[in-house]
């Protein structure tokens, strides 16, 4: 099978990050496919960048009439509801994907993510998924989201720290990584404090193989249903869905 793994921000290198932690636990078989849109935000940092990273995100993902999958590898889950009526096939937003791994092991969970303006989002989100009652909370541990491609930045270490604060001060049982560019951290977290870490790419790229296998698409019967085909007008003319699928 075909999974196009999307990462919405515009930086190149985390794009390479996610893929290499998408095909370190792809099925084999399974065809990773790592993209990020040539044109938005090289971070996704609060509502504001989530708006302008989603046209082109969608705009990969329309490119890709091939895949059996999408995975969005944003934590944010960036423009999930817009993909699902979009594409026909499974999409797994990497935010949705690791709430509910961590939900399968352990009683209570906590989110640690990069910067406190990126909190809010999250929360809505633990919430809109269903898991308001197992998610502890959702921390920052004040690193920018490029600073975690900087050796010298110290992010790895910050990220511990936060997670030692989950576990004394919300009895987390689990963690789970709030950024994609995480996600080739979460093995030695786990090691370090003895408790599952979860990523979000590793398992939104197991979602999406099982919801493939099963022969699970996304249901057109309501709030994912095709766009009604019609102008777009000005610069976005050329993101108007012009047919049903
Ligand atoms: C992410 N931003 O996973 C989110 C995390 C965040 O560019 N990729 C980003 O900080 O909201």
């Amino acid at each position: 099978m075909h999974i196009t793994v999307v990462n919405p921000n515009t930086t190149a290198s985390m794009t390479a990050t996610i893929g290499a932690a998408a095909r370190a636990v792809a099925a084999p078989g399974t065809v990773i496919e790592a993209v990020n849109p040539a044109s938005g935000p090289v971070s996704i940092e609060g509502f504001y960048d989530e708006v302008f990273a989603i046209p082109g995100m969608l705009a990969e993902m329309r490119a890709r009439p091939h895949a059996d999958a999408f995975v969005i590898a944003c934590f944010d889950d960036t423009g999930l509801d817009a993909a699902r009526s979009l594409v026909p096939v499974p999409v797994v937003g990497i935010g949705e994907a690791a709430m509910h791994m961590a939900s399968l092991v352990a009683t209570k969970f906590s989110v640690v993510t990069t910067l406190a303006v990126s909190v809010p989002a999250l929360e809505h989100n633990v919430h809109k998924y269903g898991f308001g009652h197992r998610c502890a909370r959702v921390r920052a541990c004040e690193v920018p989201v490029l600073e975690l491609e900087n050796p010298a930045s110290g992010a790895t270490a910050r990220i511990s720290d936060e997670i030692a604060r989950a576990k004394a001060e919300d009895r987390a049982e689990a963690i789970v990584l709030g950024c994609a560019g995480m996600a080739d951290l979460a093995a030695a977290l786990s090691a370090e404090h003895g408790l599952p870490v979860i990523d979000g790419v590793a398992a939104a790229v197991k979602l999406a193989e099982a919801m493939v296998g099963l022969g699970l698409r996304t249901s057109k019967a309501g709030g994912y249903a095709s766009p009604r085909p019609k102008p777009f007008a000005g610069i976005f003319a050329h993101d108007a869905v012009t047919v049903m699928r």
